[in-house]
């Protein structure tokens, strides 16, 4: 018997708000419940494209705006084979950000709207699953001073969080938002609970795409 695919699901949210510890926490469970998981993230700073990335997030370079834009997506295109692979194999894929942020990064510049920025990511697997960790500019201040690299300002961070919120009205999505000013512990439980229905979904359907 063919093997069962893994889930593909997705954490996104503004900065601050819990996305990578709670991705490690995730996979953590679904391995110790028996599930193949592994964990991933965009952008995937090791690769040649992610390396640009990373120097034009550190500011060590300039790179106009929609150039970076396509990199990103680039950057997301590039890992799709071994996405597929791990999937096939079983194995669910537990993602720090995906092409949801780069829609929100960029269509929040001025001079951008999300139609043009959704096309490059068209075609790209589609998540089983997107949770949003919400968390309100005033509670991810109380998290501590945002750190130096690009975007990183509250001011620009309220704009992406706008743009998140239109993104979330797409039905064609299965987003469920999870509620990030809760104690680590809380959250967890939360999106444990809303993975595993998912993991045991997504083995009777076929990977859909964006
Ligand atoms: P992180 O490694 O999760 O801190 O993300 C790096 C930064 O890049 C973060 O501020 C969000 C932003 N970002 C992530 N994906 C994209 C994208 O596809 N496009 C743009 N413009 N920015 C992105």
């Amino acid at each position: 018997m063919a093997c069962k695919r893994g889930a593909l699901i997705v954490l996104e949210g503004v900065d601050k708000a819990g996305k990578t510890t709670q991705c490690n926490r995730l996979v953590q469970a679904l391995q110790q419940s028996g599930r193949p998981a592994e964990m991933m993230r965009f952008p995937d700073r090791t690769t040649t494209i992610g390396q640009l990335i990373s120097a034009y997030l550190e500011k060590k370079s300039d790179l106009e705006d929609h150039a970076v834009h396509l990199l990103f997506s680039a950057n997301r295109w590039e890992l799709v084979p071994l996405m597929k692979k791990k999937l096939e194999q079983g194995i669910t894929l537990v993602v720090d950000r995906y092409a949801f942020s780069g829609v929100a990064f960029t269509s929040a510049k001025p001079g951008f709207c999300l139609d043009w920025c959704m096309k490059p990511d068209v075609g790209l697997p589609k998540p089983d699953l997107v949770m949003f960790l919400q968390l309100s500019p005033a509670e991810a201040a109380l998290r501590g001073q945002f750190g130096e690299e690009r975007y990183e300002t509250s001011v620009f961070q309220r704009a992406v969080q706008q743009k998140f919120d239109q993104l979330r009205k797409d039905p064609a999505v299965n987003w469920q938002v999870i509620d990030a000013s809760q104690s680590v512990e809380d959250v967890h439980e939360n999106i444990s609970t809303h993975s595993l229905n998912t993991v045991n979904a997504a083995q009777n359907r076929p990977l859909g795409e964006l």
